[in-house]
């Protein structure tokens, strides 16, 4: 364990050695198994330094955001979230978004089952207060780090039965005959609550991105609408912007 020994005689104090020699170790891909750190007595016994030199020490590096603490479960090393960028054009799904990353993708499920409609959701689906929707929340991972939170309803008559529901919604619908063709999205600026901000891994009051998407079948009724919450750090959503062709220069147009 000699690499994980603080250089001792340095200018430096202690402690900020002991953090300097968990970084290089960080970097070195070390913890990167599990992420998580061995316990504060396996750790300080390694580094030969006392325990109370060690807390300082992580104390300054969970300040930088390079551990992060998690209750009751130890302390980890805070993974660089993976950079997506996302044409803001095609109609995909998260999972293919993902998979055509090469980045694994998880869910958490927050909430899941049929509902009655909020007013918010019967307006923006077009349906009636007293037709059940299929409501499926979820914190949406690439390679296990939180990307996303997505609130999604679906009216239940587009769906066989919700179990059917599996990783994927549009691989659901698909399979149902409803793969949505076409959607409508807004974007909007936000600034992360407590709750948010502890599902996505990030300070409260976070900018983060409030996306509402209406999607609509191939007949035009109204498949799914979903609120997101999307982490400005890890998307960049990118839009090709064209002129009308009429608007064009001529062509052959000279200088
Ligand atoms: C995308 C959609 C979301 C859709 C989900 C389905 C955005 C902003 N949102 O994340 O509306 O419900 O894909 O993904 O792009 P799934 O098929 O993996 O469940």
């Amino acid at each position: 364990m000699a690499e994980l020994r603080a250089i001792r005689g340095e200018r430096q104090p202690l402690f900020a050695s002991v953090g300097a020699a968990l970084k290089r170790e960080i970097a070195s891909g070390r913890f990167a198994q599990s992420e998580l750190l061995p316990g504060e007595r396996e750790l300080s016994q390694m580094m030969e330094v006392s325990r109370t030199t060690l807390r300082r020490a992580i104390a300054v590096l969970v300040e930088e955001g390079v551990l992060v603490h998690r209750h009751g479960a130890g302390t980890f090393v805070r993974r660089s979230p993976p950079h997506v960028e996302q044409p803001l054009s095609r109609l995909t799904s998260f999972t293919e978004d993902m998979r055509l990353r090469g980045l694994a993708a998880s869910s958490r499920v927050i909430e899941r089952g049929a509902f009655l409609p909020t007013p918010d959701e019967s307006m923006m689906l077009d349906i009636a207060l007293s037709e059940t929707v299929f409501r499926l929340s979820r914190l949406r991972l690439a390679d296990g780090v939180p990307m996303a939170i997505e609130r999604a309803a679906v009216p239940m008559r587009f769906l066989d039965s919700p179990e059917q529901v599996g990783d994927s919604l549009y691989a659901a619908l698909d399979a149902a005959g409803f793969r949505p063709v076409r959607a409508v999205q807004r974007l909007r600026a936000v600034l992360v609550g407590a709750a948010e901000a502890a599902l996505l891994d990030i300070p409260e009051g976070s900018p983060a991105l409030d996306i509402h998407r209406v999607a609509y079948v191939a007949d035009g009724r109204r498949v799914e609408f979903t609120r997101s919450t999307y982490r400005s750090d890890t998307y960049d959503f990118v839009a090709e912007l064209t002129l009308p062709p009429n608007a064009r220069p001529r062509e052959g147009a000279q200088r």
